[in-house]
């Protein structure tokens, strides 16, 4: 099918759209910016195809006389194509899209720097840096959203949980979305590749604030990771 060799053309190539995402922010959207934009491509093929044929039937086969067109029916070759074609389509986003999730979802947990706890609540986020000690807990509030702090190029371990109600943990810019469900442990592993704010915010409708339950991610260097945990510490302690 045509877009397996345009994947492989993309991942070799930068000059692409990101369509409305950037490169190169975290270790998830290294993987999943490919297949946004190998999906959109694909969705862009099938659709001139299709707007194609549209046009051409309205133009070249428009009504000729009051004669009633030709009718075919139980035509096999033409059946097999429509049923096969929608086929090899789903099949062939499914796998790409099955291959990269098992990718993102991938726990090598050899790797891992740092372990960070995300909680849901009604209606903000609590985080927790277990580094810091078993107290080192910030929680959010809808006038008071929370920062998550992450270090650059370092792999951390998300823990997510909910209190209460499904929850979605979302960062769109490094176009992660894991779910917080209340008595499911759910986890998640990336590394952050460059500094910056980036803002998150709860995907999953959880009840009357839940537009207001955003929060900010602060991608920092290490030294100052290490410093935020110390001054954590400290507070918390
Ligand atoms: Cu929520």
């Amino acid at each position: 099918m045509s877009i397996a060799p345009l994947i492989l053309a993309l991942s070799g190539c930068s000059k692409v759209s990101g369509l409305g995402f950037q490169e190169n922010l975290t270790s998830v959207n290294d993987v999943s910016l490919p297949l946004w934009q190998g999906a959109w491509i694909a969705a862009g093929i099938v659709g001139v195809f299709t707007a194609g044929l549209i046009i051409w039937s309205a133009i070249f086969h428009r009504a000729k006389g009051s004669e009633f067109p030709k009718q075919t029916q139980y035509h096999i070759p033409v059946e097999i194509a429509y049923t096969l074609i929608p086929l090899v389509i789903v099949a062939v986003l499914f796998a790409y899209t099955a291959r990269d999730e098992s990718r993102i979802t991938d726990k090598s947990t050899t790797q891992v720097m740092h372990d960070i706890s995300v909680n849901g609540i009604q209606w903000s986020w609590q985080f927790a840096y277990p580094e810091a000690g078993t107290q080192a807990i910030v929680t959010g509030t809808p006038e008071q959203p929370p920062t998550l702090y992450m270090p650059l190029g370092e792999r951390v371990r998300f823990t997510l949980e909910s209190s209460d109600v499904v929850h979605g943990f979302w960062i769109p810019a490094f176009m992660i979305q894991i779910q917080n469900l209340p008595g499911v442990t759910n986890y998640l592993e990336f590394t952050a590749k460059k500094l910056g704010t980036y803002p998150g915010r709860c995907n999953i409708l959880c009840g009357r604030d839940h537009s207001r339950m955003l929060f900010n991610v602060k991608v920092v260097t290490p030294a100052e990771y290490q410093s935020y945990l110390t001054q954590l510490k400290a507070a918390t302690s």
